[in-house]
Parts: C-alpha cells; structure tokens; sequence
C-alpha cells in the first residue's frame, strides 16, 4: 500500500489489537518485521510478519528460552520486558530490548530468521530502558536510550566504547522523553521520541543533525503527533517507529488505546498497535490521521485481523500468541500427557499468586466470547480473565461446585456458585463492550458462567469491566484471558476466542 493510495482504502485500527505496545518495525525486502513489549508475561516479545502493513501474523516470539528471559517470582506484574527495537543489518536481525527484573537489564538478541531461534543475549551495561540501535556507514553502532541518551557500543559484545551521553529531550519540562528511534534519511539523521508520558499526554517529536550524535535541531511543528485534549477513539497515541515502504511511502507503528464509558475513560486491552501514513513536508515527517474508521460507519474502529479462533491443542507446539506468567517450567504443563488436550499441573494456588500455572492470550476484541472445554476430574481450575494479581476475575471448577471469584484491590470475593455434575464441563465469559455514555458509565460488561451442550449459557456473575482496566489497576498492560491450574492437574480439550461484533 502507497501514503498516496491510503486515503482509498482506509484500513482499520489497531492493526494489532490487544495489548502489543511499543511496536518497533523493519522491513526486508518486501516483509515487515515487527516486536512488541512482553512485561511479565513468558515468552517475551513477540514478532509479528506482514506483508502490507496491515495485516499481522504473529510467528514466534523471540525470548522463548529460560536462558534467554529470567522473570523471578518477584517480578511485578508490569515489569520484566520492556520496548525492544527491532532492525535488520549485515544479512541479520538485532533486537535489542530491556528486562527491568532484578538481573535483568538491556540485552542485544539477534537472529537469522526473526521467527527465530534467537541467540543467547548480549548484555549491554550502562544502557537505560527503550534501547534504539543504528549504523552509520563507518560501522559504528549508536545506542540511543531514554531520557534521551546515547552511547557508541560494540554490538557484538555489548560493550560501551564510551561514556554516555545526553542528547536531547524534546519540548522543555515535558515529562519521560523516551522511545527514541534514530535514522539516516537523506542528508540528515532523524531522531524520534516520545514524550509527555504514556498516558493521554503522550506525544511524538522529532528533531535533525547532520550526525547521529547531533547536534539536534528540533521540528518546528513538534509534536509530530498526538491526541491529547482532543475527542478521538484513540488516546495515548505515542512510542512511534517510521518505516518506509518499497514504493518509498513512509509509515508509522506507533501505541494507542482505546478507552470508554464516563470519566476519566478506561481502556481494558492495554496499549495496542496502530498504524499511521508519513508524508513529508520541507525534510520533516507529517503524520495523517491513524483513525480513518471514524468515518465510517460502526465506531469504534474494528480491526482487521479479527479471526475466530478455535485452538484443539492437537499441535505438537503451542501457537506463538500463548503468555504464562514469569516462566513456563516444563513440569507444569504437556501437549502430550492427554494427547489432544493442554494439560496444566498447579504449582501456585491462585491467581493472586505470582507463579499460578496459567496459559493465556491477550484480549483482542472488545466484545468477545471465550470458552474452555476443562476436566477437572483430577484438580482445580478455571478459566480467567486477569490484569495483574490484584484485579482478576474467574469461574473456577472444584469437584461438582462451579464458583466465580472477583479480586478487585484487597477484596476477593466469591460472587455465584453453582453445583454442577463431576467432570468435564464448559466454562466461558463474555465480555460486551458498551456504547452509552454518562459520567459514570462502564467501559464493558462481563459475564462469567457455564454453558451446556446446547450452547445454553448459564450466567452465574454480571460484572463492571472498569475494575479490570488500566486505569483502575495501574501499569502497562492489558487484559489476558487465561487457562490455570489451582489444585492438582486439570486438562483443556480446546479454548474459543470469538469476537462479537
Ligand atoms: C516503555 C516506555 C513506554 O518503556 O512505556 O509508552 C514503557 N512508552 O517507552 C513500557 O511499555
């Protein structure tokens, strides 16, 4: 697709729904490459292959060994992996990212295939949180880092080759200058950044050089982008990358969100990823409007990469777009235990634990139907849908009682039951996203039951989905509906994720 052909074919955003912030992007040949924060979810960034842009495929995820991503149990829920930069260079992927648990820190991966395998990690000392890698034609390999700051390195080894240095940090007293990018285009080297934090102040600018290491003169029309104050779907829009693509229009992948219902607005899905054209005007970028949908009729903009999707657990491997939490001992789950079915073996006890047995994918859809066929002839268990361990709802299987259980903050309480026949049986939640508007109105609803072969559902629990929003629970992510085990060992024969449009 051409900036100049957008306007005829609007496409609908996010062009990867659900919680897929701070999307970095390369392009090789006629492929897009593009990686995303994993927080404290195992494995850590995923990477999704396009062929236009707009339509995403996730295949792989590049930190998918224990070796590789170490997220302790004390790993806070919205730490572990934060903003990589993907690029390719020299025939290879470079994927440089940051893991803020304790002994973690900035690490350089690299690849052939960016499906992976991916190498062991480089550890590169002294570089900050959202890490940016460029070459200039001498070879020299400039890390730039938040704040903004910047260090020549050896890649191969990760090591600084010098002192860091400040290098400039967009609009004065704006808040958390970071994400920066940094290209050669033409006669200059860009340097992109965000700022205003990444809450609805967040922005992009950008500023020029003659040199990767400045001096930086900024744009006069900065910021370049930002929806802040304004009346649009999506807010928070920031945390850009510019791509260009082989007809030599120019792009931008950049996080947004989606927030609903009253004040202050709560978006559920986390930070998403969207796409916006480049044009330029007297050597600096013009960004268009990355919400061509609002036009259209059926506001909010639906994606496009909306499938119904039905995993069997017949694989041999798990698909790429399942997250545990922190890790994913080998002990703890099977494919091929009960052939046909995901088996999950408990080892904590909840999910107010940091270390429950669960195997989940991010909502993409806001209305969505989720089901699970469980066992749970030899344990405990359910299915859930989680923020973080303090905000979490689940219906839950324990012999021939069925119960849903609420934690909202400090309360957990158990808010239906039903008593149910011993053995397999169907659990599902819907979640409908809601239109109307007060001042107080919910972003979505859940319902949380039981289904019978009929597909009759069985409503044991009607919840406000504000409590499972980022701006109740705080952080950086968003909501993951998850299989778990709380008790003995449970198996799944299969999970349903429709969207409901
Ligand atoms: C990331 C920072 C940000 O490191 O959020 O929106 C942080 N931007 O750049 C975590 O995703």
């Amino acid at each position: 697709m051409s900036a100049a052909g957008w306007l005829d074919c609007a496409f609908a955003n996010p062009v990867i729904p659900g919680m897929h912030p701070d999307p970095s992007v390369c392009r090789v040949g006629e492929d897009y490459y593009l990686a995303c924060s994993s927080f404290e979810y195992f494995p850590g960034v995923p990477i999704f292959h396009s062929r236009d842009l707009v339509h995403w495929e996730q295949i792989g995820n590049a930190l998918d060994r224990p070796s590789q991503l170490c997220l302790p149990a004390d790993t806070p829920s919205s730490g572990g992996v934060y903003a990589p930069t993907l690029r390719h260079h020299d025939g290879r992927f470079w994927l440089i990212t940051t893991n803020v648990a304790p002994g973690g820190g900035t690490m350089i991966f690299t690849a052939t295939d960016a499906a992976g395998p991916w190498s062991e990690p480089i550890h590169v000392p002294g570089v900050g949180i959202d890490p940016d890698l460029v070459w200039d034609d001498d070879g020299n390999c400039w890390c730039t880092f938040a704040g903004i700051h910047q260090v020549r390195i050896d890649p191969h080894t990760g090591k600084p080759l010098e002192q860091p240095r400040r290098l400039w940090s967009g609009a004065p007293g704006a808040q958390a200058p970071e994400a920066p990018h940094l290209y050669r285009i033409g006669d200059h080297w860009y340097l992109l950044i965000a700022e205003g934090g990444t809450e609805r102040g967040h922005a992009v600018s950008i500023a020029r050089a003659p040199a990767p290491d400045g001096p930086f003169e900024p744009c006069p029309a900065n910021p370049i982008l930002t929806h802040r104050g304004t009346n649009r779907p999506i807010q928070n829009t920031g945390h850009g990358d510019l791509v260009q693509a082989p007809d030599g229009s120019w792009w931008m992948v950049l996080l947004g969100v989606r927030p609903r219902g009253g004040t202050p607005g709560w978006h559920v899905l986390g930070r998403e990823t969207f796409l916006a054209p480049v044009a330029w005007a007297d050597g600096w970028p013009v960004v268009g409007d990355l919400a061509p949908a609002m036009a259209a009729p059926g506001w909010p903009p639906h994606p496009v990469t909306s499938p119904s999707t039905r995993d069997d657990f017949d694989a041999e491997r798990l698909h790429p777009r399942w997250v545990s939490l922190r890790s994913r001992p080998d002990d703890c789950w099977s494919l091929t235990d009960r052939p046909g079915w995901l088996t999950l073996h408990a080892r904590g006890g909840s999910l107010d634990d940091p270390d429950v047995t669960f195997v989940g994918r991010r909502q993409q859809h806001l209305s969505c139907r989720i089901r699970v066929l469980i066992d749970p002839t030899h344990g405990s268990g359910g299915l859930a849908v989680r923020l973080d361990e303090q905000h979490h709802y689940e219906i839950e299987v324990d012999g021939e009682e069925v119960r849903v259980m609420a934690r909202t903050g400090p309360v957990r309480p158990t808010v239906g039951t039903r008593s149910v026949a011993a053995g397999p049986i169907r659990l599902r939640i819907d979640v409908t996203g809601l239109d109307g508007w007060h001042p107080r109105a919910e972003p979505d609803r859940l319902y949380l039951g039981i289904e019978d072969g009929r597909g009759e559902f069985d409503v044991l629990a009607e919840l406000d989905g504000r409590y499972l929003s980022t701006e109740v629970a705080g952080g950086f992510t968003g909501r993951v509906f998850g299989m778990y085990a709380a008790a003995g060992t449970v198996h799944f024969d299969w999970f349903d994720d429709e969207p409901v449009v």
